[in-house]
């Protein structure tokens, strides 16, 4: 018996039930636009936040039952925890887990026995994949807790901890292709600074985008098919983090010639935390080409820190859910829940609870995109919007065939001013709202 044993398997009871450990919205085998709701959503479950992470914060100890966190990560631990995360993750009924390196493995300190701690771990996680039929959607290596990476991973002003991150993200790339994880992903935690009094920013850059370079030629040498993606966020656990923000990844990545290689993991409370909307992140990715994921969680508005709250507002997500649809959804990416219980949320119900009431909500985003798409409105009102580009002289612009005194000599021509038009914004905003009904 572990831990989370206690519940039945998490099934879909509809809107009227009475049983909180249900899900009312999220059916995984409802068809949205001809695709399954699992589909979609391809959600995940982070073993960091639930299982990994005692409820401890910068000024108290751990507060949750978590009985194999007590002591050291020894084999016998480790072990207990991939009991109880794999009994979690089978109740819950998703799809996907998500991990790093050292969330799941038993502590090592020496190289060799690094490479050895997480070999015996991940021959664990296939079996239990195996038995359960629960998949990977990413892993990453932890690059940020040890003491080492206090100055950074790959933009360490020490070349031997560089050369220590490599170790970490070759095993972990490794484990990942062996364990079909369908993505890799690196957060580059403490890839900034946090006085550029004593950083030399140029250089940190030069060695972060070779240290990228790195990781796609190994990927491509050992044929991991799987995508390859770097996490925006702003700051925290440095004062500016290189990785701020999409378009701050889109630049670093062209730089180094890797925008056909890297695609970005997005989440929610980092585009918060960047002064941006979530839906602007996934905007910026989908020009760009590159939106891979989504980290999906919230933070506090009036909070300035990673709250990594569970999803509670379905209506927040609708632009988001939209820009999916367009898509057609995920090409390899998901929703990874990385998000955590409060620290007074002990019981192991409540994560099942935290769990449940995020997946709801992204299943009320996607049956109100779903209808908000239907309905087309809201593309016609953007089509609308930028009719004029049809016309001889949008078509011209945009082909490229007018020079800027051309535009200024057509212009002079009319004499004329352009007539105002209405941006709707306020019709937007109500057709996102009228659909929110789920
Ligand atoms: C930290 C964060 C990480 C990454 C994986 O803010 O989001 O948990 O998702 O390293
Ligand atoms: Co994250």
């Amino acid at each position: 018996m572990t831990l989370f044993a206690g519940i039945d398997r998490v099934r879909y009871e509809g809107p009227d039930t009475r049983n909180e450990l249900a899900y009312r919205v999220y059916d995984k085998n409802r068809l949205v636009l001809g695709k399954r709701m699992e589909d979609w959503l391809r959600v995940a479950v982070c073993y960091w936040h639930s299982f990994n992470w005692p409820g401890h914060d910068i000024f108290g100890q751990g507060t949750l039952p978590r009985p194999w966190l007590a002591g050291p990560a020894t084999r016998e631990s480790a072990g207990s925890k991939l009991e109880a995360a794999f009994d979690f993750l089978t109740r819950l009924d998703i799809p996907y887990f998500t991990f790093h390196d050292l969330d799941a493995m038993p502590a090592a300190s020496r190289p060799s026995e690094h490479i050895e701690s997480l070999r015996w771990i991940e021959e664990r996680i296939a079996a239990k994949m195996a038995a359960t039929g629960v998949k990977l959607l990413w892993g990453t290596a932890n690059l940020f807790s040890h003491p080492r990476y206090a100055g950074g991973a790959a933009t360490s002003p020490d070349p031997e901890v560089y050369a220590w991150a490599a170790l970490q993200v070759r095993c972990c790339l490794e484990a990942t292709h062996r364990l079909g994880g369908e993505n890799y992903v690196l957060w580059g935690g403490r890839e900034g600074y946090d006085t550029l009094l004593n950083t030399d920013l140029k250089r940190e850059l030069n060695h972060y985008g070779r240290f990228l370079a790195l990781v796609v030629e190994h990927k491509h040498r050992i044929g991991f098919k799987g995508t390859l993606m770097v996490e925006p966020k702003p700051f925290e656990p440095t004062k500016h983090q290189y990785d701020r923000d999409v378009a701050a990844v889109h630049a670093f990545l062209r730089r180094y010639g890797l925008e056909r290689e890297v695609k970005v993991n997005i989440e929610v409370n980092h585009a918060t935390l960047a002064g941006l909307d979530f839906e602007h992140e996934i905007a910026a990715a989908r020009a760009a080409g590159l939106f891979g994921s989504v980290d999906i969680n919230r933070g506090d508005p009036r909070n300035g820190w990673d709250t990594d709250q569970f999803p509670n507002n379905a209506q927040d997500l609708v632009p988001a859910m939209l820009q999916l649809l367009e898509d057609g959804g995920f090409a390899t990416g998901g929703f990874n829940f990385d998000a955590k219980v409060r620290r007074q949320s002990v019981e192991p119900a409540d994560l099942y609870l935290a769990h449940i009431a995020g997946i709801d909500t992204l299943a009320r985003a996607l049956l109100a995109a779903e209808e908000a798409h239907a309905a087309g409105a809201l593309a016609r009102l953007r089509e609308q919007r930028y009719s004029g580009w049809s016309s001889e002289l949008g078509r011209r612009i945009e082909d490229g065939a007018m020079d800027l005194a051309g535009l200024a000599d057509w212009t002079r021509s009319r004499e004329l001013e352009p007539s105002p038009r209405s941006g709707r914004q306020e019709l937007a905003e109500s057709l996102i709202a009228r659909h929110c009904r789920f």
